[in-house]
């Protein structure tokens, strides 16, 4: 006899391992969701209805952890975690959908969960460019344009040399070239829309017409991301995640699709004191809801994009939190954006300065891609597109 655990971890490779076996199309369709197994949180469940969940759940052969005092039946909101495998959520769902105490409603949000989160990606559309973010992942190359990125700080030779460096980004293999006009580090002054107009108009003009790949906009600024379209951006990167509602409506206005990051705080004091009781429950829900506002407001769903905010109003471990549970982000359904590039919080695990944090950027970069992220933000496209690359060949993706 020969034996060993082995590795599978979605629905279509447990299909293919039971063909293998010649197990009978009828017992395929029963048991390959038999052989997924997941655990899902909910917060702030009645606690009335969080008992019948737990009974639903033994009943079926799964089960559901909840605080001690679940047995007082009083209307008490409880957070719970479900474990099960697909085959019991979908009987459990089919079951609560005939239920009171707003079950039907959760048994929706289970349904939707499990589903975005096995979901393949999805082909986006981005002004006259299509990305087919379940090809490979895609490479965003950072050109930032202020003073300080160009040694002479001089207007003229920053617009050649900015030009330059996007030609030789999407010679490396960039998919989309992300320009900026104000610096979003920490402890950052910001600058006027004047200012920022100037600086990335006229690089955006130049660009957009040359160019074989989409430019995003990376402000927060409603004016700037207006000028930066009308100059041929096709993608609104805000990293204040649609704050100002003008943002939101300019997007709905021109159906651009817009990057949704999450920042505690603003860049001059977001890390002064972050802080959070669960980083990722609290990004993420805050990211659906500024994503359920566009969409309310008229932005197709199609057009939205999370990113999670590394270093933005985050400690070192909150960063690692986020980064190490990125998958979860998956559960709302919208495609997530990455971005690490040489961040401080590299600096500070590996005690190396900025110019040393390509090998820790490549780590957070392939530990993202095998959880999912569709787009990494990078400074350095030639070293991260191999990266990614690699990484997606060995999760079965592209190189066929
Ligand atoms: C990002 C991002 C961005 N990051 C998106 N846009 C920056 N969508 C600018 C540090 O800790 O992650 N996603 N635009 C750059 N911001 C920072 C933040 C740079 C923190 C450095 C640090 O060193």
């Amino acid at each position: 006899m020969k034996l060993r655990v082995i590795n599978i971890d979605t629905v279509e490779a447990a299909t293919e391992a039971f063909k293998e076996l010649k197990v009978s199309p009828q017992g395929i369709d029963i048991m390959s969701p038999k052989a997924i197994h997941r655990l899902i949180k909910i917060a702030g469940v009645d606690s009335r209805a969080a008992n019948i969940i737990k009974q639903e759940m033994l009943s079926r052969g799964g089960d559901a952890a909840a605080p001690w005092e679940l047995y007082k039946l009083d209307e008490r909101k409880v957070d719970i975690i479900l474990m099960g495998t697909l085959r019991q959520f979908d009987e459990l769902c089919q079951k609560l959908a005939l239920q009171p105490f707003g079950l039907p409603r959760l048994a929706e949000g289970i349904n939707k969960a499990l589903y975005n989160y096995a979901k393949s990606l999805p082909t986006i559309e981005v002004g006259r460019f299509k990305l087919d973010l379940s090809a490979r992942t895609h490479v965003m190359g950072v050109l930032n344009i202020t003073p300080d990125s160009f040694s002479d700080g001089g207007r003229y030779f920053g617009h050649t040399t900015a030009v330059d460096q996007a030609r030789q980004m999407v010679l490396d293999g960039a998919d989309i070239i992300d320009i900026g006009g104000e610096s979003a580090r920490p402890g950052a002054e910001p600058v006027t829309s004047e200012e920022e107009i100037n600086r990335v108009v006229p690089v955006i003009k130049e660009l957009a017409g040359e160019l074989d790949v989409p430019i995003s906009i990376d402000t927060y600024k409603p004016e700037v991301a207006r000028r930066a379209l009308d100059a041929g951006a096709s993608i609104i990167n805000d990293i204040s995640g649609l704050r100002d509602d003008k943002m939101i409506e300019l997007a709905v206005e021109r159906c651009t699709p817009v990057v949704i990051m999450h920042m505690q705080g603003t860049p001059k004091d977001m890390q002064l004191k972050p802080s959070y009781v669960d980083v990722v429950a609290e990004v993420a829900d805050w990211l659906d809801g500024q994503a359920e506002k566009a969409a309310t407001a008229g932005l197709p769903r199609d057009k939205i994009l999370i990113d999670p905010g590394i270093g933005f109003g985050k400690n070192l471990e909150h960063n690692l939190e986020l980064m190490r549970r990125l998958s979860e982000f998956r559960s709302l359904g919208y495609p997530v954006v990455l971005g690490t590039s040489r961040k401080s919080f590299i600096g500070t695990v590996l005690d190396l300065p900025v110019e040393e944090r390509i090998e820790g950027t490549l780590a957070t970069i392939i530990y993202g891609v095998t959880q999912g992220v569709s787009i990494i933000r990078v400074h350095d496209v030639k070293e991260a597109m191999r990266a990614s690359r690699m990484t997606d060949a060995i999760m079965g993706r592209g190189h066929r």
